[in-house]
């Protein structure tokens, strides 16, 4: 299976970084020149600066507008680098990364996104995006609001990573980025590193295709890992995975439509009643009634490793609180406008106007006015 990485802004081009680090191909497209330099490896040829015209590559603050704007300008060039990537051989999915919650990821993901499906109709287009934290307040959450309403038309799946649900502890920021950003691409990697390998009941693209392919609704990775001697019922691992300290996302796993389970460990863990009592559980759980699965024996593997993906997701905590608070938020704007306009002209109402106040006639005297200099000219032109 062929993916393709699209990092854009910041924060997706980070993630796009680290994937890039574990050997997949991967674009980095950002409105800042010094962000874009600062990866260590994308190759530099990869790299592509938007909106330079618009910003002198300093990024956009935020502004998803200015993120649009530059991504619509630079298309071309984008869609151009992504073409001479691709060469001749077809792309299955493309993966864009992003954060939800700044300019150039948030306006930008969903103009690339169109781009792509439009440009590449069998591929599957997948947006990753972080979800921004509480505390950053309510620019961020309207940003990842309105950014969600745009991709959700446009994607075949929003896997979306709530950084408030990975940050632990008191890590400071730049730190529980990164331990975030390696989080998100140790799972996805593992997943898309069991596509296509041999194994006892293997999963393929068209599996991981099918699960992907869910109109634009969220998903997300689940994961569960164990030393191989400390695992007493592997069932109780795959069910980890399944819950909500594996997810990336609250939410109600109950509402997905589409499963897939990889499980990856010692021949002798690897016991197929254990894994069939959690299967079967969880495939009647789910809506759609359906969960794809690999089993991957390594007599090499010391370690159990369990890597879930749940698409077609319509109820998640996470994505509501988001929509609600942008929602109130925006409500709130309207009645703070409306209110200001009300008072404005109350305030200002019966006020008379200049020519209420000066005697007629004054501009003609005055040399300043345009009247004033009107009538010397025409005079000027008369003599
Ligand atoms: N998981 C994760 N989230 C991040 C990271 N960096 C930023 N974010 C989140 O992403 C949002 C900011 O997005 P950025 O990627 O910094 O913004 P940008 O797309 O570059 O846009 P501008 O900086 O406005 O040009 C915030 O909500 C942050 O919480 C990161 O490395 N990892
Ligand atoms: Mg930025």
């Amino acid at each position: 299976m062929r993916a393709l990485i699209v990092g854009i802004g910041q924060c997706g081009t980070k993630i796009a970084d680290l994937f890039a680090l574990v050997d997949f191909e991967a674009i980095a497209v950002n409105t800042s020149k010094g962000d874009l330099e600062y990866l260590k490896h994308v190759p530099s040829e990869r790299r592509v600066l938007i909106g330079e015209g618009l910003t002198n590559g300093k990024g956009v603050n935020a502004n998803p507008i200015l993120g649009r704007e530059a991504m619509k300008r630079d298309l071309p060039v984008v869609m151009r680098k992504i073409g001479s990537i691709i060469g001749y051989e077809d792309v299955d999915v493309f993966f864009l990364t992003f954060g939800f919650g700044g300019g150039t990821g948030a306006g930008g993901t969903p103009v690339l996104a169109q781009a792509l499906k439009e440009e590449y109709p069998e591929a599957l287009v997948v947006a990753i995006g972080a979800l921004p934290l509480r505390e950053e307040g309510i620019r961020p959450t309207i940003n990842a609001a309105i950014t969600i309403d745009k991709l959700s038309r446009v994607a075949d799946s929003i896997i979306a990573i709530d950084n408030n649900k990975l940050k632990e502890g008191n890590d400071d920021i730049t730190r529980a980025y990164e331990r975030i950003n390696y989080t998100v691409v140790e799972r996805i990697a593992s997943l898309l590193a069991l596509v296509d390998v041999p194994g006892e009941q293997t999963l393929d693209a068209s599996d991981l295709k099918f699960v992907l392919k869910a109109f634009g609704s969220f998903a997300t990775v689940g994961y569960a890992k164990a030393e191989a001697g400390k695992v007493k019922n592997l069932s109780r691992l795959i069910m980890r995975s399944f819950e909500s300290e594996g997810l990336y996302l609250d939410a109600n796993i109950e509402s997905a439509l589409y499963g897939l389970v990889a499980i990856h460990g010692p021949p002798e863990v690897l016991k197929a009643s254990e894994i069939f009592e959690a299967l079967d559980y969880l495939t009647g759980k789910i809506r759609g009634k359906q969960i794809f699965r690999g089993f991957y024996p390594d007599p090499r593997e010391r370690e159990v490793e369990v890597v879930t993906l749940l698409s077609g997701i319509y109820e998640s905590s996470s994505i509501e609180e988001i929509i609600i608070t942008a929602k109130q938020y925006a409500r709130s704007f309207m009645e703070v406008k409306e209110e200001a306009e009300t008072r404005k002209k109350e305030l200002l109402s019966g006020l008379p106007d200049f020519d209420d106040v000066y005697p007629a006639g004054m501009e003609e005297n005055y040399p300043g006015s345009i009247e004033g200099i009107i009538k010397r000219l025409r005079r000027r032109e008369d003599e």
